[in-house]
């Protein structure tokens, strides 16, 4: 128990030359401040004005018993988890108003290769805890791509683990609904990122974007082309393994979800695994490819001028298989290859492309049970899905 004499030579202690340090730290350095004329005053004397004056009788002011307002807001590490903190919605019933869908799509039973992109939506919203609506970017201090337009988290869409057929039907039908509301700016359909997911719930959200747009520009970054040949690529398994992550685009060109020519790979640099007839059919598909060499060569100023010549002013829809990225930078990933961008350029590469006019977007093939304890391939990816959301807001 604090004795009667200290407790009044402490309050007695209020007086100019004493700051909140002194009360709360001990003095620090008293006989400093008796002969500091010329040094600056310490604050926290006790004037009504002072915004520290909570502290100056030297006990921390505690609110009321029933007072709650200081505990649903706190540090980004608290609270249930939403992509970057943002309001979570039922987005279903199509009579909501925003502007951007944020759109898991867990699901990873069409892979050939490592799985787990079932967790990469929840895997990617962790990520992202440190990314709060109030931000301004260090690189054009002007934007704060989750303040600039109305973006909310719509969960995810139920995907069945047992039969792919339902699964990649469920996210059509999740992501027609969701394209059914209306953008908080233009009452337009608002614009969908979806979190993945193995690369193939691209072909889900390309189905559903394509039948509001019509057929739409594939900027597809992967260090693989995706345009395989379903006999290539597992699809002489059984007739629905035909559509799996490898093929999809194949699909997607073949339903008619692509525009005939300016779909682009970017990134590429695993190996074909049939001599010619892998490009032959990539290019029946619509697509040119970048490959991921040309880092080297052309840079990212040099990639950025060719995809924006290419694309023009079509729809475009970019998706981000975060392979594209080097396993250095993004080691949880279904099928990683070696020799990709550094996250760093990857960033640069996709601010650069603003004016394009983005329809839709995804970040996909995160797969947290391979990524670090240090979640750098979430981290990766949840910067990746910011600048999408910053290139949609800025599509004309
Ligand atoms: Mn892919």
């Amino acid at each position: 128990m604090v004795s009667r004499t200290l407790l009044t030579s402490y309050l007695a202690a209020t007086v100019a030359g004493y700051s909140f340090l002194d009360f709360n730290f001990g003095p620090l350095s008293l006989q400093d401040n008796k002969k500091g004329e010329e040094r600056q005053q310490p604050i926290g004397a006790g004037s009504d004005d002072d915004p520290l004056s909570d502290f100056n009788h030297g006990f921390t002011k505690i609110p009321p018993k029933d007072f709650t307002g200081d505990l649903s807001e706190g540090p980004l590490f608290a609270g249930i988890v939403s992509f970057a903190h943002l309001p979570v919605l039922n987005c279903l019933n199509g009579d909501q108003k925003f502007d951007i869908a944020v759109v898991g799509a867990p699901f990873d039973t069409a892979v050939s290769y490592r799985n787990g992109a079932r967790f990469g939506p929840s895997g990617i919203r962790d990520g992202s805890r440190r990314m709060a609506p109030g931000t301004y970017s260090a690189f054009d201090p002007e934007s704060d791509p989750l303040s600039d337009a109305v973006v909310v988290d719509c969960g995810d869409i139920a995907m069945t683990p047992f039969d792919n057929r339902i699964a990649l039907d469920q996210l059509y039908r999740g992501e027609r609904a969701i394209l059914k509301n209306k953008a908080a700016s233009d009452n337009k359909p608002p614009r969908i990122v979806t979190l993945g997911g193995d690369h193939t719930v691209t072909f889900s959200a390309i189905r559903a974007v394509s039948e509001v747009h019509g057929p739409v520009t594939v900027l597809h970054f992967d260090s693989h082309i995706d345009t395989w040949h379903p006999v290539a690529l597992g699809g002489n398994v059984s007739s629905y393994s035909q559509l799996n992550h490898g093929t999809f685009l194949h699909y997607a060109h073949e339903k008619g979800f692509l525009t005939e020519h300016g779909n682009m790979h970017i990134g590429v640099r695993a190996p074909y695994v049939r001599k010619h007839k892998d490009l032959e059919n990539d290019k029946k598909c619509g697509f040119e490819s970048i490959l991921a060499r040309e880092i080297d060569t052309i840079g990212v100023e040099g990639i950025s001028k060719k995809i924006m010549d290419q694309a023009g002013t079509n729809k475009v829809y970019i998706s981000v298989d975060i392979d594209v990225l080097d396993p250095a930078y993004a080691p949880g990933t279904g099928t990683a290859e070696a020799g990709g961008f550094t996250t760093r350029e990857f960033l640069t590469l996709l601010d650069s492309l603003k004016g394009l006019n983005v329809v839709g977007a995804d970040v996909v093939e995160v797969s947290p049970p391979y990524d670090t304890n240090a979640q750098i391939t979430a981290l990766a990816a949840s910067e990746v899905a910011n600048s999408l959301f910053s290139l949609i807001e800025n599509a004309p």
